[in-house]
């Protein structure tokens, strides 16, 4: 299977990716995690985008904050898939890091997720490998019935609790 990569611009961004790091182990989904930096490091974020389908990877998942143009220049270097996730920061509730990732000049895609949506970057790259991936379609489908199924239980436990 083809690997998902999974580069923010820096480590105070794990948080949000340890979600995704866990829906892509739920899934089975190979993945290979860096911090490369649109703008501390632009020479290996660039180089990491460039060999990206040659080394193996089907899609890229790209996190980052405050003036948030590392989705970009990853996808600028890559003809492969691009998620971008916008992260929260101290200052202006991440709204900064949404526009500056999801605001591409046509012409360079970026599948910009919510907010801190590191669940949804995993989901929406899974559903991606799947295209090609019969077995892997089956452990979403499955995922997406026990999740349901796990609503359905708080809806139950909700009901019986407040309900008179
Ligand atoms: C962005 O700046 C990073 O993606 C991070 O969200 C934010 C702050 O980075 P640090 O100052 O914590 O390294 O480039």
């Amino acid at each position: 299977m083809k690997k998902v990569g999974i580069i923010m611009g820096s480590d105070s961004d794990l948080p949000i990716l340890e979600k995704t790091m866990n829906t892509l182990r739920e899934l089975e989904i190979p993945f290979e995690v860096h911090v490369y930096s649109a703008h501390r490091t632009p020479e290996q974020a660039k180089e990491f985008a460039c060999n990206a389908r040659a080394n193996g990877f089907g899609v890229l998942i790209a996190a980052a904050g405050m003036a948030a143009h590392l989705a970009g220049a990853i996808a600028a270097n890559t003809t492969l898939p691009v998620i971008g996730i916008p992260c929260k920061s101290t200052y202006l509730d991440g709204m900064d890091a949404l526009l500056s990732t999801v605001m591409m000049p046509s012409g360079i895609p970026v599948a910009t997720v919510a907010i801190n949506g590191g669940v949804n970057a995993a989901l929406l790259s899974a559903q991606i490998l799947a295209l090609g991936d019969e077995a892997l379609a089956k452990r979403l489908e499955n995922k997406r019935s026990a999740d349901a199924r796990k609503v359905l239980e708080k809806d139950q436990a909700v009901c019986s609790k407040y309900s008179q």
